[in-house]
């Protein structure tokens, strides 16, 4: 059977990855960070044929532990501090985890090695924020970096140091430079989720308006469970590369509102939504678009989900959590919503 270890397993595509593993049977450990990590119970219910182990990024120790228990094959470097805004006003942390943490993550997989041991292969979560203020249109694996936030440069460097590895030590580490992927389960701080968590709400009148930054960004939109897959299909490769998996569309986050706004019959967006310029990032991306041709010819990936059936499953999702939220509020305290023994 085989076995893998990821790291950021609390995380959106943690979370898919993992489910997708598990459904190709097999064994999945996952590193959780922190003393009393509440998330660590959230996956212990709902995904308990995964398992825990603790450890940090930015410990190396705990990384060498973790990889002498899990015995992996294929370890994913997913952990990461994620939310490009929070990297500007904590930019050595950013470093420290991000960029740094691929480093424990690569040196504990090279003294892991030895004869008679498995082959570790490595996935780098690398991203399209990388590319920045981006040098051409769309962007592919050739295309210059130039990050533009702390964020971008921390995984700058993780990248660089993945093909280092690969180069200097022939391990099989790949780096998928990850366009922007969404979900139901995308957090809250991202944009998109922000969108369509309010515009359920204001659809349900627990919100009368939504308050956002850049409203003209431009981001190539996926599916996290599509893009699971590739990471997958990239380990599975005989020989490691760096992949630029994104849709090949762009659409900016106007569109994205109009998108959300009309699942729920609204097409004048305008009096819901205001702008607050303590939003604006100091330095912003403003253009992203990739180009996935090395992943559709030498992995056989494509993505699935389209940027209106995203948008769309997004809404709906947030609209049974806000409805769940309504019937609660409606509830008097303390009274359950049917009476228990009530006639149906
Ligand atoms: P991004 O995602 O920075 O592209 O990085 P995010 O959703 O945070 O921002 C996308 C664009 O929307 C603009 N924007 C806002 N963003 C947020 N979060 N909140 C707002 O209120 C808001 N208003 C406008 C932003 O300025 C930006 O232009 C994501 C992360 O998941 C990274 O970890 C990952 O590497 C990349 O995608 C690929």
């Amino acid at each position: 059977m085989p076995r893998a270890l990821i790291t950021g397993i609390t995380g959106q595509d943690g979370r898919y990855l993992a489910e997708f593993l598990l459904s190709q049977d097999y064994e999945v450990f996952g590193l959780v960070r922190g003393q009393h990590n509440p998330k660590r119970a959230v996956l212990e219910q709902e995904l308990p044929d995964v398992q825990l182990l603790t450890g940090d990024l930015a410990d190396l120790s705990s990384l060498i532990t973790a990889l002498h228990t899990a015995l992996p094959h294929e370890v994913y470097n997913l952990g990461a501090i994620s939310y490009v805004a929070y990297s500007f006003v904590n930019a050595r942390h950013t470093s420290e985890i991000t960029g740094l943490g691929v480093l424990n993550v690569l040196e504990a997989i090279r003294l892991a090695a030895g004869p008679g041991r498995p082959e570790i292969r490595f996935y780098q979560a690398s991203s399209s924020e990388m590319f920045g203020k981006a040098q051409c249109v769309p962007q592919d694996e050739r295309t210059p970096f130039w990050p533009r936030s702390p964020y971008g440069v921390a995984k700058a460097y993780g990248h660089h140091l993945t093909v280092n590895y690969r180069e200097a030590y022939g391990l099989h580490a790949s780096s998928g430079i990850l366009f922007n992927h969404e979900s139901p389960r995308r957090g809250h701080e991202f944009v998109t989720r922000k969108i369509t968590a309010a515009v359920a709400r204001i659809a349900l009148g627990l919100q009368d308006t939504l308050t956002l930054g850049n409203l003209d960004a431009r981001r190539d939109w996926g599916y996290a469970g599509d893009y699971v897959e590739a990471m997958w299909l990239m380990l599975q490769a005989e020989e490691p590369d760096d992949y630029v998996i994104a849709t090949g569309e762009t659409h900016s986050v106007r569109e994205f509102l109009d998108a959300a706004f009309a699942r729920i019959g609204v097409t004048d967006w305008s009096p819901r939504v205001r702008t607050d310029p303590a939003l604006l990032r100091p330095a912003e991306v403003d253009l992203l678009i990739g180009d996935a041709s090395r992943a559709h010819e030498r992995l056989g990936w494509y993505p699935r989900v389209g940027f209106t059936e995203l948008v769309e499953r997004m809404v709906d999702a947030d609209l049974a959590l806000a409805t769940v939220e309504a019937d609660r509020l409606a509830t008097p305290a303390g009274t359950p919503a049917r009476p228990v023994g009530a006639a149906r």
